[in-house]
């Protein structure tokens, strides 16, 4: 550590530092009024990680104005007689693939009230589209096999992310101050299947939270928890 500020000091003091401000004085004037993340940390009580959760972040002024981008593709498979991914995280408005991988013919439906619909049988390497235009969440299923499960959770606000498979997920450029982060998945025991904790994204770096969460047992054998 000595070295190390010893190593800054005489940096500092180097005539390269008078060239250094302006760019610093940039900076300064770029940063934005917010610069935090809050990073989420999602395990069960018995520490296994829980993937598929859905973090959504509220914040005191609502969230921003403009397009709304996840990671995408914004698809959900039918692939060795699951839905792949179990949790699909779209913008409202988006339009979601429904390729069918399998050899088999399947039959997509939901009578969720935020879409329904219906994908009447279709079969290997053929796609369907739907487009999700409330924000809510949407239970996908298949008529021809029952044990087929999905969901789909429309946002409208850009401060989402899906925990990965080590139950982790990041949602980027809060702004500082108190927050409330809600974070479902689909089995968590919990009214709404949702933990609603708060948290304080600070003016300057990041804040994170680490959350232990019960799951229900799945209700169909392969729905993949
Ligand atoms: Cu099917």
């Amino acid at each position: 550590m000595a070295i190390y500020l010893n190593f800054t000091s005489a940096w500092l003091d180097s005539a390269s530092m008078r060239s250094l401000l302006p760019l610093a004085a940039a900076l300064l004037i770029a940063a934005p009024a917010w610069a935090g993340d809050l990073a989420v940390s999602l395990k069960t009580p018995s520490g296994a990680p829980v993937s598929d959760a859905v973090i959504v972040v509220e914040t005191a002024d609502g969230p921003p104005k403009g397009p709304i981008h996840f990671a995408g593709p914004y698809r959900m498979a039918q692939k060795d007689m699951q839905f792949t991914p179990f949790v699909l995280l779209v913008p409202v408005g988006a339009e979601v693939a429904f390729p069918n991988l399998d050899p088999i013919l399947h039959h997509v439906y939901s009578f969720s009230p935020a879409k329904t619909f219906e994908l009447k049988l279709y079969g290997r390497d053929e796609t369907r589209h739907v487009r999700f235009d409330k924000p809510g969440i949407v239970s996908v299923g298949c008529n021809i096999h029952d044990d087929m499960t999905g969901f789909i959770r429309i946002i409208d606000t850009p401060y989402a992310a899906k925990t990965d498979g080590q139950g982790h997920a990041v949602i980027p450029d809060l702004p500082a101050g108190a927050a409330t982060v809600r974070v479902w998945h689909p089995y968590l025991k919990a009214v709404r299947n949702e933990a609603v904790r708060t948290v304080t994204i600070p003016g300057a770096g990041g804040a994170s939270l680490a959350l232990a969460v019960e799951l229900r047992p799945a209700p169909m054998k392969h729905a993949g928890y």
